[in-house]
């Protein structure tokens, strides 16, 4: 079974989203193996994007991404990692699909309400950082 990351950013756990989020996602199919919520440290996000380290947007990224909690979610289904990027829609919020959760719940490029990972192997090291073999 294939293992994804999605991540409830600070502007849609503010805006009081998670249970919406969450619904969307098991219902299309995904089974939570793991979650919870708490607020990452600049180290810890700057570690979680190191490979955003040399863009523009970095500073800003990891600084919005610790502005508030955020709730990590290890998600399994099959074809987890695809499906969550089509179900997340488009990273700018306002290109993302009618009814996808970036276009229900984001407002922006950065604001955009959730994170899905972009390989299996990514899915795999992803869901690593947050959580531990014994919570699964
Ligand atoms: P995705 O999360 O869709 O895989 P990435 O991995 O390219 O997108 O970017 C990571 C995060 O960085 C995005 N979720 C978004 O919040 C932010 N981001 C990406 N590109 C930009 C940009 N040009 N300006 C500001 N933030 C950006």
């Amino acid at each position: 079974m294939e293992r994804t990351l999605l991540i409830i950013k600070p502007d849609a756990v503010r805006a009081n989203h998670v249970g919406d989020i969450l619904k969307i996602v098991t219902d299309n199919g995904f089974a939570i193996k793991a979650t919870r919520m708490m607020r990452l440290t600049t180290d810890q996000a700057g570690r979680f994007y190191a490979v955003h380290k040399e863009r523009p947007f970095y500073h800003d990224l990891v600084k919005f991404m610790t502005s508030g909690k955020i709730v990590p979610v290890a998600l399994e289904c099959e074809n987890a990692v695809a499906k969550l990027r089509e179900i997340l829609g488009a990273t700018d919020s306002t290109k993302a699909a009618p009814g996808t959760i970036r276009n229900l719940f984001g407002t922006g490029l950065e604001q955009n309400a959730s994170h899905g990972s972009d390989s299996v192997e990514n899915g795999k090291i992803e869901t690593a950082f947050f959580f531990g073999e014994f919570e699964f």
